[in-house]
């Protein structure tokens, strides 16, 4: 390991870090995919089919993320940034806000937040954190067309300047940490792997295998918010704090 590599760690995280807050993840017993079929709800066709169907699963999602509070493994990740400064990146897959939330500064939102709606005619862009929203679907302020949720949806590109900073990151950095994803959907869970191939060490913490455990150099099998702490405290004597 050159000696800059020895200086940088880079975190991606997906709904599991967001479970010991109350919000639900994906796939798995209970998940918000078990009652909403992903197409429907998560696809740019499902929009397209039925808005208002797609509106009243983000208008959920939002009243249960403004409920959410971050919890241990958020603010253990916050500290970490605290410590290392710009030699740390976090790239997440979550849309909850919730790492902002525990203080985290920089967060790599790969697939958008449940924070920002973007028009669907014009260039329009808005920041909204008024829960519950007076009107669905809400409407552009500019052109009065209908807003939709600033989310990646399946089939939609990420936003390529985030993802780009989110690759730079797995290709130089020392430690790529691994919080609460399944690993299943792509490109974000390939970023472990272009870490691993550019010579980092990937530690995972789930409770749960997944596809990328077998390439991990240390797995925690835990609930985020129990370990983490212990995580951090690791991860800065890898990298040297
Ligand atoms: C793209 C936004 C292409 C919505 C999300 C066929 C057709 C079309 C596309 C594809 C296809 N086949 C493959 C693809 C690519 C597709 C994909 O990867 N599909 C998978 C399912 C096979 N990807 C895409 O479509 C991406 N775009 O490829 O574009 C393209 C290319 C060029 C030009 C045009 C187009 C877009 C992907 C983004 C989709 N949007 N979310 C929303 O959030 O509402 S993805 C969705 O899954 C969420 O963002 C979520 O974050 C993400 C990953 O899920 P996880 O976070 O991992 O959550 P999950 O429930 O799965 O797992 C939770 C884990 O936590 C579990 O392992 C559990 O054990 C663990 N856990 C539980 N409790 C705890 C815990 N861990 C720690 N502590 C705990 N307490
Ligand atoms: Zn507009």
């Amino acid at each position: 390991m050159s000696s800059d590599r020895a200086k940088t760690a880079a975190v991606l995280t997906g709904a599991g870090i967001s479970a010991e807050s109350g919000l639900g993840t994906f796939r798995g017993a209970g998940g918000l995919w078990e009652n909403e079929p992903v197409q429907e709800v998560a696809t740019p066709w499902g929009f397209a089919k039925d808005p208002m169907k797609v509106w009243r699963f983000y208008e959920m999602r939002r009243q249960a993320a403004a409920k959410a509070a971050p919890n241990a493994g958020h603010l253990a990740l916050a500290r970490m940034e605290e410590a290392l400064g710009d030699r740390f990146a976090l790239a997440t897959q979550n849309v909850d806000g919730l790492h902002h939330a525990a203080g985290s500064r920089r967060v790599l939102e790969l697939h958008g937040s449940l924070w920002r709606f973007r028009c669907t005619r014009c260039p329009h862009r808005q920041q909204n954190r008024i829960v519950p929203l007076p009107e669905l679907p809400p409407r552009c302020p500019a052109c009065g067309e209908m807003l939709r949720p600033d989310i990646v949806w399946f089939g939609e590109v990420l936003p390529s300047d985030v993802f780009g900073a989110a690759v730079e990151a797995a290709e130089r950095c020392a430690l790529f940490l691994v919080v609460g994803t399944s690993a299943v959907v792509q490109p974000a869970a390939s970023l472990a792997r272009l870490a691993a191939e550019n010579g980092a060490l990937v530690w995972e913490v789930n409770p749960d295998p997944t596809p990328l455990t077998g390439l991990c150099d240390r797995s925690w099998q835990a609930p985020a918010g129990a370990v983490m702490d212990e995580v951090v405290e690791e991860a800065l004597k890898a990298v040297g704090r």
